[in-house]
């Protein structure tokens, strides 16, 4: 083998490792487009917080797990209602031109109130959050396979979802490395929204995380040693999918109008774990149930 020959193989190899991360180029809301900034680039209106980087957020305990690597306020606010129809674009390199890089993982949104402010002045260090959808696999393809494909993800705003200023945190989690404690890679990214309508919903508090906090290092589904393991159940992080209910409603009526917020994955269900999440003040842990997806899994 020549040198020359060696050389390209040999960046065949490391090309792939150095590139393999990415962040949201693009969201549509109800079918108009939102583009994002580049990493690390120049900065024009956007809904979209910047980021520094396109790589992860380690470990969960990082600040930037709020809203990705060092994410700076956006200028923009999108309107959106009740039951929008959202697409996220997640791309890979730090010029967005290549599809989003891994296979593995969970596709998970969270939303928390702008609390007195509209979000483009929003400090989120402290935002409470709720999950509004979590992805795992169809079969035995993980959702964020799609993704590495070229698909977008697809979210539906909850349907009840009272009208205000609110975040958008949408969040791929890659665990190709998630063997090994520390090894998940964390990729969340924030999308400033203003929610119209005349509903009602909120999310119960005991369904509300801060983060960090919503995550830690050994939690199931962060630290997954049976993450290639064909037939194992994978359990998603953080808090369940919230059902947002009138205030002061304890818990939703069986008839209750709100519904998941996009046909989740059908075949996930959950369990009545515990999981705890972590609410300013820092003492104040909640016991929450968390979610299991029943499927099963399979090498691929
Ligand atoms: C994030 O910002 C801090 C403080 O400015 C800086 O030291 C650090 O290098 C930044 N991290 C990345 C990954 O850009
Ligand atoms: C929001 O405003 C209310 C009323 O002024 C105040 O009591 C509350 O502390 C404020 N919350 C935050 C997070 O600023
Ligand atoms: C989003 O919806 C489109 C159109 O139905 C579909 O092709 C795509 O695979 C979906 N994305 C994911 C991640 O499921
Ligand atoms: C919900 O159930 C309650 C009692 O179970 C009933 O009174 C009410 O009419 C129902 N509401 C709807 C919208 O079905
Ligand atoms: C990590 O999270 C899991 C799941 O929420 C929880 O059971 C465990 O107690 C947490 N561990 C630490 C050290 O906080
Ligand atoms: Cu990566």
């Amino acid at each position: 083998m020549t040198a020359s020959s060696s050389l390209v193989l040999f960046l065949f190899a490391i090309i792939p490792f150095v590139a393999s991360h990415g962040f949201v180029k693009e969201v549509t809301i109800d079918g108009t487009s939102y583009q994002g900034n580049l990493p690390g680039g120049t900065t024009s209106p956007s809904i979209i917080r910047q980021i520094s980087t396109i790589g992860p957020v380690q470990p969960a305990t990082n600040p930037s797990i709020n809203c990705g690597m060092n994410a700076t306020l956006a200028s923009l606010v999108a309107s959106a209602n009740p039951g929008s129809q959202l697409q996220i674009h997640w791309v890979g390199s730090s010029d967005g031109t290549s599809n989003w890089p891994h296979e593995t993982g969970p596709i998970m949104a969270y939303m928390a109130e702008c609390v007195n402010t509209t979000c483009d002045k929003y400090d989120s260090t402290n935002a409470e959050w709720f999950k509004i959808n979590e992805l795992g696999m169809d079969g035995s393809i993980w959702y964020q396979t799609l993704i590495s494909q070229g698909a977008w993800a697809n979210l539906t705003l909850p349907s009840n979802i009272a009208p205000g200023n609110y975040l958008l945190r949408h969040e791929l989690i890659s665990l190709q490395n998630a063997g090994s404690i520390g090894g998940a890679e964390f990729y969340p990214s924030c999308t400033q929204l203003k929610i119209g309508g005349s509903q009602n919903g909120v999310a119960p508090s005991d369904d509300l995380c801060t983060f960090p906090g919503g995550y830690n290092e050994t939690a199931p589904g962060i630290y997954d040693p049976d993450v290639y393991n064909p037939g194992s159940t994978y359990v998603f992080p953080g808090p369940p999918v919230a059902t947002l209910v009138a205030p002061g409603t304890s818990s939703p009526a069986p008839n209750s109008t709100s519904t998941p917020t996009q046909a989740p994955n059908p075949t996930s269900t959950s369990s009545g774990n515990s999981a705890s999440c972590q609410l300013q003040p820092s003492n104040n842990l909640n016991l929450r149930r968390r979610h299991l997806s029943k499927f099963k899994r399979h090498l691929f």
